[in-house]
C-alpha cells in the first residue's frame, strides 16, 4: 500500500499516523485541548453505520444513474464512462440534487454531528448548508492548501469536518495533515485575510510538493486508513490535502466535508439558505465534484 502525490511516491519515513480521540471518554475541555494542540481531532465512528450506509447507496444511485459507476452499484466501481452532460442541461442541478439528498443531509446536517460540534465550541453550534460532496476517481488529489481563505470572512471560529463515505485506505487518497502546521507562523501570516474570492491573483493552493514542504520543515505527513463514519475535524490554518486515488480496482472515495461555526458567530451568506452561492457564487456547479468523475479538476 502506498501514498502517491502527483504520481510521486511519498517515502515511508516523512508518514506519520494520526492520532486517535475517543469521544466518549473525552471531556469537552480535552476536545478542546486536543484541537488546540495537535491542530485536529480524528474521531473514528461518529456516524452510525446504517446512516452512511444509506446516505452512500443514494448517491452511487445517482452516479449509477448518470453511468459514471458501474452496475452493481453499490460497490461504487468508475466506469471510465459519463453520461451527466447528456442527462443534465446544468451540472450544477445534478450535484446540487446529489448534495441535496435527505439521507446524506441526515448524516451532515443531522443531530449526531452537530452535537459534536456543540461540545468541541461550548456552544450550540451549526453546520454549514452548503456541502462539498466528493466522489474521486483514479488519477485525481486535492492539493494542499488550509481552509481559511475559503470560510473566515464572516468569522475566524469555524472547523471543517471531512467525513468519510466508503473505505478509504492510502491507495484511495485520503486527506493527509502537515504535523504542527497549525503552527507555522509563516503560514498564518500569509493566509490571514486572504480570501479566494476576493484576493484572485492569489491561490490557496500551495505549490511546494508536500514531500518537499514536510522536508523542508522537518515535520511528518499524518494520515490513516479510513473507514466509513469516521471523521477528521481541523482548524482553518491546519495544512491538507489529499494523496491519489491510484487504486487497481477502480473504487471511487466518497467523502463529504462540511464546516461548522458557532450558531451565534456572524454566518457568511455565501453558505447558509436554501440556495447557497458557494465561495464565487456559482453554487454546486463550481466545484470541482460537478464534473463528471472521468473528467480533470481545476486547482484553486
Ligand atoms: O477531500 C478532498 O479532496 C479535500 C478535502 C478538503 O480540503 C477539506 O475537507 O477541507
Ligand atoms: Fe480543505
Amino acid at each position: 500500500m502506498s501514498a502517491v502525490i502527483g504520481g510521486k511516491k511519498v517515502p515511508d519515513n516523512l508518514l506519520g499516523k494520526l492520532k486517535e480521540t475517543n469521544l466518549n471518554n473525552s471531556e469537552d475541555t480535552d476536545l478542546r485541548n486536543a484541537l488546540e494542540k495537535d491542530g485536529y481531532l480524528f474521531l473514528r465512528n461518529v456516524i452510525e453505520n446504517d446512516q452512511i450506509t444509506e446516505a452512500r447507496k443514494d448517491i452511487f444511485n445517482k452516479l449509477g444513474e448518470v453511468e459514471e459507476i458501474q452496475y452493481p452499484y453499490v460497490d461504487g466501481i468508475s466506469s471510465g464512462k459519463s453520461k451527466r452532460d447528456m442527462m443534465f442541461s446544468n451540472r450544477g442541478e445534478f450535484w446540487e440534487e446529489v448534495s441535496n439528498l435527505q439521507s446524506l443531509r441526515n448524516v451532515t446536517n443531522g443531530q449526531n454531528l452537530k452535537s459534536v460540534f456543540d461540545k468541541i465550541f461550548g456552544t450550540p453550534a451549526v453546520g454549514f448548508d452548503f456541502i462539498f460532496l466528493r466522489a474521486v476517481a483514479g488519477g485525481k488529489f486535492t492539493h494542499m492548501h488550509c481552509d481559511s481563505g475559503f470560510f473566515t470572512r464572516k468569522t475566524e471560529k469555524v472547523l471543517t469536518c471531512w467525513l468519510v463515505l466508503t473505505d478509504v485506505s492510502l491507495e484511495k487518497g485520503p486527506l493527509f495533515i502537515i504535523k504542527d502546521s497549525h503552527k507555522f507562523k509563516d503560514i498564518y501570516e500569509k493566509y490571514k485575510g486572504f480570501d479566494v474570492d476576493i484576493h484572485k491573483n492569489i491561490k490557496a493552493t500551495i505549490d511546494t510538493h508536500p514531500v518537499d514542504f514536510a522536508r523542508e520543515r522537518n515535520t511528518k505527513i499524518l494520515t490513516a486508513e479510513f473507514k466509513p463514519g469516521d471523521a477528521l475535524i481541523f482548524g482553518m490554518y491546519t495544512v491538507h490535502g489529499t494523496f491519489e486515488n491510484h487504486t487497481k480496482d477502480n473504487k471511487i472515495r466518497l467523502t463529504c466535508d462540511i464546516r461548522f461555526q458557532p450558531i451565534n458567530e456572524p454566518k457568511d451568506p455565501r453558505y447558509f439558505g436554501p440556495k447557497p452561492g458557494g465561495t464565487t457564487g456559482g453554487g454546486y456547479g463550481e466545484l470541482n465534484s460537478a464534473r463528471p468523475l472521468n473528467e480533470d479538476w481545476h486547482i484553486r
